[in-house]
């Protein structure tokens, strides 16, 4: 793609750059350098104009940082059912029995997949013992925490009636 030529960038990417050399042109930098800035931060943020073609990100190039302990027990607080073990949180949800655990499984593997963040699962006929870690982090992210409240999520429509 040529310099200047925005047609890979996404209309999502295409209005932040346009939100952000607004704030820039309203510190008093000029025009042209305001237009730089506001790309040069898209791109930080979001790996660049990969709408289509082969050079298409898949993950998300903002790297997360291992979340500290405190940060860990402070989000625990938002997910009160799990818990910290090792370098992982941990849940075990129970259900009426076999086929209802192995369903649940399937739709959380669903949403593992989307967010190419895969749990260890162990199944025990009525019981699922879902553990999350990041593995690249050699630690407990913010990516861990999102799937564990998504999960909460599958779980609380398998309780419905
Ligand atoms: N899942 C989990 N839970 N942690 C990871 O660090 C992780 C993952 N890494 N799924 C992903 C896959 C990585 O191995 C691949 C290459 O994207």
């Amino acid at each position: 793609m040529a310099q200047g030529d925005k047609s890979s960038y996404t209309g999502k990417q295409k209005r932040q750059a346009e939100h952000l050399e607004a704030g820039y042109e309203k510190k008093g930098v000029g025009t042209e350098t305001a237009v730089a800035r506001a790309w040069a931060t898209v791109n930080k943020f979001s790996g660049g104009g990969k709408k289509s073609g082969s050079g298409r990100q898949k993950k998300p190039l903002i790297n997360m940082p291992a979340l500290t302990a405190k940060q860990v027990r402070l989000h625990l607080k938002a997910v009160p059912n799990w818990s910290k073990r090792a370098q992982s949180i941990l849940r075990t949800y129970k259900f009426k029995g076999f086929l209802e655990s192995i369903a649940f499984v399937t739709r959380i593997a669903q949403k593992a997949q989307k967010c190419n963040h895969h749990p260890d699962i162990d199944i025990r006929f009525d019981k699922v013992a879902l553990r999350l870690s990041t593995h690249d982090e050699g630690g407990i992210t913010e990516k861990d925490f999102s799937l564990a409240r998504q999960c909460d999520e599958v779980f609380s429509k398998f309780l419905a009636p």
